[in-house]
């Protein structure tokens, strides 16, 4: 038999297959502050005394602004809990988590599964790394398989090789142009071709973290002689191996993507797959520019930047704020000079964190035209309800900044030769190892409340519709993030007061109101973020069904997680219910016994429709038992 490169990795790492599922050991684990102090405490219910993983991280990236006590509180209990459960902790002022992960902890080969969407950024390292929601993440650090719907690979082969002025994230661009938000549902993307050569690992990995933009599973890129130069720059050798496709592997859907015709692009406002030519928008006037990201803040990015920069200054109208990826980064700017030339050019340098791409900071002004080299532009995302945010390469908003308006970079005549330092500035004083001794007291501030239960399932449910959405609904909808929210992301009851506010302010008052409610949306419910709280705090609020067309892989095994019906319906029943309307859903475990079907009264209209519950055997015991962590208890014999 012949393999691809993921399959050879899946093979490797199965435990278990059913029918639709496969169970991945996983090697590796990461998770971040704002989903983290949840997993934590999840990994604390399921009460075993130390992770079980060959290594597992716990990043401070995100909610690093601390306008009050919440998210220090949130780091000390994080530090604590990696310490006492043999866990790597990554100081804040580090960097963001998979930026680091690469440089630092990715080898090829292996599982990574982390509490973010886009962990797949480790994928650029030919490692098979997925995000999941935080309860996935907790029991896969006590050692319990993953679970994948069996996947399909979609190989993108790629030939030529860039122009100048045009990078990695145009490639990602088109990939999104082509196969939109929900292209890689339920797909590996594995990249393939001569193409693949001329990219260094940061660049693949810009383009495997997209990949979370296109709803895919993971993405991956071969492990090469690429790959082993980056591993040595990392002084991490010895942990290189070759990892491709066999010569005869064959991809369930194969595209052909040539490099040499790329052009400049951006992602239109409000959505990563409304791609258009730089040549097309150039011109329009630009509030704000920000370079950083998980997906565009390496060290070739900053250099690039730096390059542009040099000897200008940010046009007077612009605003423009760098966030280089991690302290590596950082560091080797200072070292290599450049970055007097990006604070000469009058940039203003933010904190190696997720920063403004998390609405955490930064927000443009009123009707604001902002480019940014981040992975999501959805409405809102920015902090501004009206700006407009493009996405964009590092080289397109430095130039832009400088002009003030959208520039094609290819218009700034020769491109710069950028040097990259064979070997990188290596020091981990950052990261602390789980210490020999593990007697630790755990500080658990005021914010940090223990997580909401659910009792098992019913077989029957009366409900009200509390909302009525369209296609694409993103987890920033359903539970907003910001600097105002992020921070009560440890205390279910006091963020899901947000559930929906900027859809519908009241939603959480009416949830209470109405005791026992769902919400109906069409397809790719639940696109972007990996945040379980999308799914923990609709339960506090008494959700207990979503009706939709189709679902988005990590948002619809959240809401599995925690006992929250992920009911498919077609297309005209969803014309047939409104908003409003009083259900009654019934026989539903029935439905998980095996039928699937379950039977939706309207007793609003009179009508009734059929709608399905189609999970998996596993999916279904933990459905019936009301959740993931039930279901543990259960079998632990709790
Ligand atoms: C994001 O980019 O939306 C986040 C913030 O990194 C999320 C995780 C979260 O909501 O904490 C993600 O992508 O999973
Ligand atoms: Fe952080 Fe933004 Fe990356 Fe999410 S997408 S991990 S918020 S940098």
């Amino acid at each position: 038999m012949a393999y691809t490169a993921a399959q050879k990795i899946i093979n490797a790492h199965k435990v278990d297959e059913t029918p639709d599922e496969i169970g991945l050991r996983i090697d590796q684990t990461l998770t971040q502050d704002a989903t983290g102090t949840m997993a934590y405490l999840e990994f604390e219910a399921i009460g075993i005394d130390a992770v079980r993983t060959e290594l597992s991280v716990s990043y401070v990236d995100h909610n690093t602004l601390q306008t009050g006590f919440e998210n220090a509180d949130d780091h000390r209990f994080l530090k604590d809990i990696a310490a006492k459960y043999g866990i790597y902790f990554s100081r804040p002022g580090n960097g963001i988590c998979h930026q680091v992960h690469l440089e630092r902890f990715g080898i090829p080969g292996k599982t990574l599964l982390g509490s973010d969407s886009h962990t797949p950024t480790g994928g650029g390292i030919g490692m098979l790394a997925i995000g999941a929601g935080g309860l996935d993440v907790a029991a896969a650090m006590a050692g319990m398989p993953f679970y994948i719907p069996k996947p399909k690979i979609l190989g993108i082969k790629l030939s030529g090789s860039l122009s100048p002025w045009v990078s990695a994230k145009d490639i990602i661009l088109e990939v999104l142009r082509r196969l939109t938000v929900k292209g890689g549902v339920g797909r590996i993307i594995e990249y393939t071709g001569e193409g693949v050569k001329s990219l260094s690992v940061p660049e693949r990995a810009t383009i495997t973290n997209m990949g979370a933009e296109l709803g895919a599973t993971s993405s991956i890129f071969p492990s090469d002689e690429i790959t082993r130069a980056f591993l040595v720059a990392q002084k991490r050798g010895e942990k290189w191996m070759e990892l491709k496709a066999d010569d005869n592997a064959s991809y369930d859907e194969l595209i052909e993507i040539d490099l040499s015709n790329l052009e400049p692009m951006a992602a239109c406002p409000h959505s990563p797959d409304r791609v258009e030519k730089i040549s097309a928008l150039k011109g329009k006037k630009v509030d704000q520019a920000l370079i950083g990201s998980c997906t565009n803040s390496s060290l070739k990015d900053m250099l690039t930047v730096a390059a542009v920069l040099k000897g200008k200054t940010v046009h007077p109208d612009v605003s423009l704020g760098i966030a280089p990826g991690s302290k590596q980064v950082l560091t080797m700017l200072a070292e290599t000079g450049a970055l007097t030339d990006i604070i000469a050019a009058g940039t203003r340098i933010l904190e190696s964190a997720c920063g403004p791409c998390i609405g955490m900071g930064q927000s443009p002004r009123t009707k604001g035209v902002s480019l940014r080299t981040f992975n999501r532009n959805f409405k809102g995302r920015s902090g501004t309800e009206d700006a407009e945010i493009y996405l964009v390469s590092p080289e397109v908003a430095a130039a832009s900044a400088i002009a003030g308006v959208l520039t094609d970079p290819r218009d700034l005549g020769i491109y710069p030769e950028i040097k990259i330092p064979a070997v990188f500035s290596v020091d981990d004083s950052m990261i602390i190892p789980p210490p020999a001794d593990r007697n630790i007291e755990i500080t658990r501030g005021p914010n940090i409340k223990p997580f909401p239960k659910r009792g098992a399932m019913e077989d029957s449910v009366e409900l009200e519709v509390l909302l009525k959405l369209e296609d694409n609904i993103t987890t920033d909808d359903i539970m907003p993030a910001g600097s105002k929210i992020l921070p009560l992301r440890s205390n279910i009851e006091k963020i899901s007061k947000y559930v929906f506010s900027g859809i519908d302010s009241n939603f959480s008052e009416r949830a209470i109101a109405a005791g026992a409610g769902c919400v109906l949306a069409r397809n790719n419910y639940g696109q972007g973020s990996s945040r379980e709280h999308a799914a923990i705090a609709p339960m506090y609020l008494g959700i207990k069904a979503v009706l939709a067309i189709t679902f988005a892989r990590i948002h619809r095994a959240n809401l599995i997680n925690f006992g929250i019906l992920p009911v498919t319906i077609d297309e005209s029943s969803y014309h047939s219910i409104r908003s409003g309307d009083k259900i009654q859903i019934s026989g539903i475990l029935g439905a998980l016994d095996g039928t699937g079907r379950i039977k939706i009264d309207n007793t609003s209209s009179g009508n009734s429709i059929a709608g399905k519950l189609t999970v998996s055997e596993r999916e279904a015991a933990l459905l019936k038992k009301g959740g993931l962590l039930n279901y543990i208890k259960s079998v632990a014999g709790d």
